[in-house]
């Protein structure tokens, strides 16, 4: 009569059944689990005698699912709620490329001190559960003589090639840019995914969202990664953004080298920047395919009065098409 144990998968991500002859080896396989699969395995000690039917097979299975919840791998073992756990989350996911996925409190509010910054090869994603991020005191910019403002700042920093995920999360008050990815130079392999669904930023000083493929520190010239950007957005808003100096936008993508720009966004509040709504910036190999549903572009544009910005800005150079839909007025400039 066969007897069924649970067994580890080597991805530690699920679990199987299997078939072994006799329980000897289930002390052999306890001390590599949680202690509440410990606790789930001593259970099932009892029934390990008997032939499984096909219904503990279910509630195996269904208990399996449980296992890898509680697995430390899945996700960041903190349940972040303030800066010191954001921070020790981003440091897990930076140390361990097995972890993905970071969980905040519902509703939490977090001030931040300084910018918060992934430097992880993993895909990330980030469930915010509603959490507030305030980075009025994360960061901050220099303006020039001719009030060109840089920083290398931002709330939320991603020094990633890796998909990024983010999910009803709001970022306020940012003292520069309020979420940042910055694409290495010397990133190989599929084009980056940036993924925002119900995520609001607003009233930062600088740009609201900027997605950095261009290796220059003032985003001129037309170095950048061999990979392109895919952008995502859904139920979202960029709102107050760049009004701290001149030209920065809710919405910036700078594309440089090989690659294109893929941006499809629905549902979405782009208004009242102080430079572009958005604008798309690719140059070098590669076209601009972009998509709006169902967005507001308004009252953008408004802080140089000398030299007004746009709702929609898309800049495409060297080979490569520019494809959009809907109809776009008023474009600034197509090299
Ligand atoms: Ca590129
Ligand atoms: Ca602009
Ligand atoms: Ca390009
Ligand atoms: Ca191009």
């Amino acid at each position: 009569m066969p007897v069924y144990f649970l067994q580890e998968s080597k991805s530690f991500s699920y679990w199987i059944l299997q078939d072994i002859p006799g329980n000897s080896r289930m002390k052999k396989y306890l001390p590599s689990m949680s202690s509440f699969c410990h606790f789930l395995l001593i259970r099932f000690a009892t029934h390990l005698a008997i032939n499984i039917t096909e219904n503990m097979k279910h509630t195996l299975l269904g208990i399996s699912i449980m296992a890898a919840l509680v697995s430390t791998n899945t996700y960041a073992a903190v349940n972040v709620s303030d800066e010191a756990t954001l921070n020790a989350a981003i440091d897990m996911a930076n140390a361990d490329n097995s972890i993905q996925k970071i969980v905040f409190a519902k509703n939490a509010q977090i001030s931040l001190n300084h910018p918060v910054i992934y430097t992880g090869t993993q895909k990330l994603t980030l469930l915010g559960n509603g959490a507030i991020i305030d980075g009025s005191a994360a960061g901050s910019f220099s303006i020039a003589d001719d009030l060109t403002a840089s920083t290398e700042d931002g709330t939320l920093v991603f020094y990633t090639a890796a998909d990024i995920t983010i999910k009803k999360l709001s970022v306020m008050n940012s003292a520069t840019r309020g979420i940042v990815v910055n694409i290495p130079d010397d990133a190989q392999g599929d084009d980056i995914q940036v993924s925002l669904e119900k995520v609001e930023i607003r009233d930062s000083a600088l740009y609201g969202l900027h997605i950095d493929d261009n290796a220059d520190e003032f985003d001129d010239g037309d170095l950048g990664s061999v990979i392109g950007i895919e952008l995502n957005i859904i139920n979202s808003s960029f709102i107050g953004n760049g009004t701290g100096a001149i030209d920065f936008d809710g919405i910036r993508v700078d594309e440089r080298g090989e690659g294109g720009i893929h941006a499809h966004i629905i549902h979405t509040h782009i208004d009242g920047n102080g430079g572009d709504g958005i604008e798309l910036d690719e140059s070098g190999e590669g076209d601009v395919d972009a998509s709006m549903k169902h967005v507001t572009l308004n009252e953008n544009g408004f802080y140089n009065e000398e030299d007004l910005d746009d709702g929609f800005d898309i800049d495409e150079a060297g080979e490569g098409d520019l494809g959009a839909c809907p109809r776009i007025r008023n474009l600034k400039r197509i090299i």
